[in-house]
């Protein structure tokens, strides 16, 4: 099984998640402005559409889109999933939330939007962030274990630490005890993250 990610892109969440599941995986960087991997493929030719997460299984089949990694990988091993009858669905319903509207509107940040749209988009983040960090049901957003959703989460946290997003205390909480987890430090040592992180501050 093979990971194309970037270094702090939300394929960082599916990294993360697969060294928790404990699932034998090896890792390929993609430079997503020239779109070139690391081997020097280009990443639409793997997986016909060009960005990371793509996750290519032992059988060759191709996985993209974040929800869908992520839920084939609590699937898999549902310590990183959520139980009871609607578990799945509520994971489904978290993760799109993560994506659709947090992820989603971090994108004025990467891609140099005017600072009015900035703030409009920070305020955004910021409500679904406060979503997130009232409903915190114990250490982690589901109890006392980690989720997917939690280190898709992570990552947006990360992100808007770097973009000066505000965050509630829970979330700030939440975002260093996942960053302490063995399998959060090795997948950003192995991105090179923990050296950026040096830089930044
Ligand atoms: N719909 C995809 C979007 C993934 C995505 O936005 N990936 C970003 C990195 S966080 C990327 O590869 N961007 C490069 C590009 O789209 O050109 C998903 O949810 O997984």
């Amino acid at each position: 099984m093979k990971l194309y990610y970037a270094p702090l892109a939300c394929s960082l969440a599916d990294h993360i998640a697969l060294l928790e599941a404990g699932i034998p995986f090896a890792r390929e960087r993609v430079d997503l402005k020239t779109k070139l991997t690391a081997s020097g493929q280009h990443l639409a030719d793997i997986s016909g559409k060009g960005y990371v997460p793509t996750l290519v299984l032992d059988d060759g089949q191709v996985l993209t889109e974040n929800i869908a990694v992520l839920d084939w990988i609590a699937a898999g091993h549902p310590q990183l999933g959520l139980d009871g009858p609607l578990g799945r669905t509520r994971l489904i319903e978290a993760l799109t939330f993560v994506s659709t509207e947090i992820h989603g509107a971090f994108k004025p940040f990467w891609h140099q939007a005017g600072q009015a749209e900035k703030t409009r988009s920070s305020n955004t983040i910021a409500r679904h962030f406060s979503y997130f960090a009232e409903r915190m049901q114990g250490k982690y957003l589901f109890g006392t274990r980690p989720s997917v959703v939690d280190f898709y989460l992570f990552v947006m946290l990360l992100w808007a630490r770097r973009f000066g997003v505000p965050v509630p205390a829970a979330l700030d909480r939440l975002c260093d005890r996942i960053a302490d987890r063995p399998a959060a430090r090795l997948a950003m040592a192995q991105e090179g993250l923990l050296e950026m992180q040096r830089a930044d501050a």
